[in-house]
């Protein structure tokens, strides 16, 4: 068996810390930044990687893929009603119909796949790095966000008082779910007012989840679970169709307020 090449600690530290400045400083200026990296905001950053955007993806867990390697109730089939599951033939996921117009496929297959597609269009990410605010410019648009480590994040103040950094770009989409972390502070500080989620009613969400998809605020769009928290759109519970369809939705519109 062939020896491992000789390199030691000095090399790999110095591997990564060049590898990681480099990429670090590449993005601290992007197009778009996608802030969460569930099902939603995974399509919208690989549909954009697609069209050359210059896209960051921002999580604030190590893993990505949110709430997609389950479907419900810890039971790991996700679903996906027609027309969506064509999206999993363009990622080469496999999948079979259950009832008519429904389709079932593997939670972790699904997801991983969905994570390998993006990155191999050219989504960049940086995990481990929690949004906590925007950046605002003339008229409030929002021109970037405030970001930290997420470990850092969730330290009590009496042990490490941490400035956050900004990073700067013409567009950022809200794809954190439920959270609807980047509507919040526009929220908090009076420039919109959100309904919360509505209740469960699958028939009528998934299509108002897509028409909802998009610009909500000067340089802000929002996509995924999100929509349903800012505009009280029917919650659709275990079922993916309309955050991948959004995620595709959202793209298209970042292209057009691209051009
Ligand atoms: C960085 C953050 C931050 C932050 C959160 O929850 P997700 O899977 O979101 P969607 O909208 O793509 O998909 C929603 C779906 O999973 C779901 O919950 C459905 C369909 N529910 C229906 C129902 O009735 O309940 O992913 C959001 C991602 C996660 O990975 C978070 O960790 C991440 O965003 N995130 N990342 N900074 N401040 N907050
Ligand atoms: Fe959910």
């Amino acid at each position: 068996m062939d020896r491992f090449k000789k390199a030691g600690e000095k090399e790999i530290t110095r591997a990564i810390s060049t590898s990681f400045r480099d990429t670090f400083e590449e993005y601290i200026e992007s197009d778009v930044i996608i802030v969460g990296g569930g099902p939603s905001g995974l399509v919208a950053g690989r549909e954009l990687a697609k069209e050359d955007v210059k896209v960051l993806l921002l999580e604030a867990n190590n893993y990505l893929g949110g709430g997609f390697w389950l479907g419900g109730y810890l039971m790991n089939k996700v679903t996906f009603r027609d027309p969506s599951q064509k999206y999993l033939d363009e990622i080469g996921v496999p999948y079979e119909e259950k009832e008519d117009g429904v389709y079932v496929s593997d939670g972790p297959h699904a997801c991983s796949q969905l994570i390998a597609s993006a990155c191999d269009a050219g989504l960049q990410v940086f995990n481990m790095t929690k949004f906590q605010d925007v950046v605002l410019r003339e008229d409030n648009r929002v021109g970037g966000v405030v970001i930290n480590w997420t470990p850092v994040d969730s330290l009590p103040k009496e042990v490490a008082c941490v400035d956050p950094i900004g990073i700067e770009s013409k567009l950022v989409i809200d794809a954190t779910g439920h959270d609807a972390e980047v509507v919040s502070k526009l929220e908090e500080r009076g420039f919109l007012e959100t309904s919360g989620q509505g209740g469960m009613w699958i028939e009528e969400s998934e299509d108002q989840i897509i028409e909802k998809t998009g610009v909500l605020h000067p340089g802000l769009l929002i996509t995924g679970m999100a929509v349903s928290e800012t505009y009280g759109v029917p919650r659709m519970g275990p079922t993916f169709g309309s955050m991948i369809l959004s995620g595709k939705r959202v793209a298209e519109v970042a292209i057009n307020e691209l051009e």
